[in-house]
């Protein structure tokens, strides 16, 4: 299933970055955005993940994001993240770099993971910016609110999901972190991802164009498929594994 050209260049990469999408976490039951069941077929995009969707209705935001955060809690890393995170074990520097806010590439034990569209599992108050883990004690009518106190009074700021919706800026220290990560890459592997939200969809390019050999994993074909010196057709729970068993497991024994 490997090609001799991609076990050469993974059996000698010193750096590889993982550039991770919905669909890695697919086999773990997390719904994909925009597949024929994904997330924006039941909703249109800028009512859920903007600003001005926010602050129209935020009540139906956070419910979305309740269940969402409940499925995503009650769901296991799968064999792909898995094979990520064997990895490290097998190449001297892994890096993740996820548009995933779902947490599993940590919790399959991956260590080096930068979260360009943030993480479900923090919130803060968009009037002082107090970050929250849990807000599900702070709701009036489903909708959270800070009281934080400042200067002797209490906050009464809205608080949002710490994720990137359309129109905001990446999260500075990790998109500088994956910029640098995608730049001093030997091999990138694009997986499960449908490359069509910018900027992140701008990094695998700009890894081949600094000399990375861009490998991509992914059931169907995407925008990126035609620069990708290799395409592996299939699901990330299956062709990751693979690629680590086969270019690795020889290298150990
Ligand atoms: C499997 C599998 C299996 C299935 N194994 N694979 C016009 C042109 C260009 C850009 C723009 C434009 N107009 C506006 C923009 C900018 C905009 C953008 O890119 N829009 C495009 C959609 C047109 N971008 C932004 O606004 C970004 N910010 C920005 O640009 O700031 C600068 C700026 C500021 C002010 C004004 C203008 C510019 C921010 C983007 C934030 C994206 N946020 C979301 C929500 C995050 C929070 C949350 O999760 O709720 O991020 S949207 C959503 O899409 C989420 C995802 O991370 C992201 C990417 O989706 P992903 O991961 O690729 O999932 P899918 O579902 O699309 O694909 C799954 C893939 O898996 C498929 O290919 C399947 O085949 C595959 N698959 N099973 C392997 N088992
Ligand atoms: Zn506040």
């Amino acid at each position: 299933m490997i090609s001799e050209l991609l076990r050469k260049r993974l059996a000698a990469a010193e750096f590889v970055v993982a550039f991770t999408g919905a669909g890695i976490s697919a086999e773990s039951g997390v719904p994909t955005f925009r597949s024929n069941d994904g997330i924006w077929k039941k909703f249109k995009p800028e009512e859920l993940a903007s600003v001005d969707g926010f602050m129209r209705n935020p009540e139906l935001v956070w419910h979305w994001y309740s269940e969402r955060r409940k499925v995503i809690r009650s769901v296991q890393p799968n064999a792909g993240h898995r094979a990520l995170a064997a990895l490290e074990q097998c190449v001297p520097f892994v890096t993740v770099v996820t548009q995933n806010i779902d947490n599993l590439h940590r919790r399959a034990g991956s260590t080096r993971v930068f979260e360009l569209h943030g993480n479900i599992e923090r919130n803060y108050c968009m009037q002082c910016g107090t970050t929250f883990m849990d807000v599900e004690t702070h709701l009036i009518e489903g909708i959270p609110y800070c009281r934080t106190e400042r200067n002797g009074k209490a906050c009464s700021g809205l608080i949002r999901p710490d994720v990137v919706w359309f129109g905001e800026i990446l999260p500075e220290d990790e998109w500088n972190g994956a910029v640098a990560a995608m730049e001093s890459a030997d091999v990138v592997l694009s997986i499960g991802t449908s490359g069509v939200v910018f900027p992140a969809a701008s990094l695998p390019y700009s890894a081949k164009q600094h000399g990375a050999f861009l490998v991509e994993v992914n059931p169907e074909p995407t925008p990126l498929t035609e620069s990708a010196d290799e395409f592996l057709h299939g699901a990330a729970g299956i062709v990751l594994p693979t690629i680590v068993e086969e270019v690795f497991s020889h290298h150990n024994k």
